[in-house]
């Protein structure tokens, strides 16, 4: 079932659910061309949460900052395609949000393995705020903490399940918002892992 958490965010429960077993065939095969990595921040810290990415553009993070690039600054070659059943899913989830017509140019991929988190950030490096991100969850469930737009402001916490896709936009599409440290346990399909999806349009 769908559920608006907010003006611009809504949650449509395992709607991945049926397509997980392709999805991660797919995150193999893109990870074997582009390998998951630890980014390391501007200010120096190496990342937890391992990254890749798929489509046009991937998020890419150094010493001079964070940005997308055309190319997998591990191996010099543009990212891995994305596939069209993604493209697909992530416009598909859009659409139900209320925000038709979205084409993503870059899929960030999320490898969080248990104690791994995601501070409280903005996701502000894309150039345009006008389409929403959809977030895709596979594996272990996470604590997902949503805040305002500003940093100050208290979080409200929602778990993220297994094929669980979260749609933000309009209004909240600058929410501050993070993940808590990932628990430990063991998922039939994932192992002692949970990846995330988030479907953009950065360029
Ligand atoms: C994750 N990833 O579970 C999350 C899902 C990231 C990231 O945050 O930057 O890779 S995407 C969550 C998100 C995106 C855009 C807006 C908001 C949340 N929000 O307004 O809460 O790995
Ligand atoms: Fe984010």
């Amino acid at each position: 079932h769908t559920e608006r958490l907010a003006a611009g965010t809504v949650l449509l429960h395992a709607m991945a659910e049926p397509q997980a077993a392709a999805l991660l065939a797919d995150i193999d095969r893109i990870a074997a061309q582009s390998p998951f990595r630890h980014m390391v921040t501007p200010g120096g810290y190496r990342m937890g949460v391992a990254t890749t990415s798929c489509g046009e553009l991937g998020w890419v993070s150094d010493s001079h900052g964070y940005r997308y690039s055309r190319l997998d600054p591990g191996s010099g070659q543009p990212w891995p395609a994305m596939p069209d059943s993604w493209r697909l899913l992530a416009a598909d989830a859009a659409a139900r949000a209320g925000f038709a017509g979205f084409v993503p140019d870059a899929c960030l991929i999320n490898r969080y393995q248990p104690g791994c988190k995601l501070s409280l950030h903005q996701d502000k490096d894309e150039r345009d705020f006008a389409a929403p991100i959809v977030s895709v969850s596979l594996g272990l469930p996470a604590v997902f903490e949503l805040g305002g737009l500003r940093r100050s402001e208290r979080c409200a916490r929602l778990t993220l399940r297994h094929g669980d896709i979260l749609v933000w936009g309009g209004p909240d599409r600058l929410r501050y918002h993070g993940v808590l440290p990932l628990a430990g346990g063991e998922h039939p399909l994932l192992g002692e892992c949970r990846i995330n999806l988030t479907f953009r349009r950065a360029g």
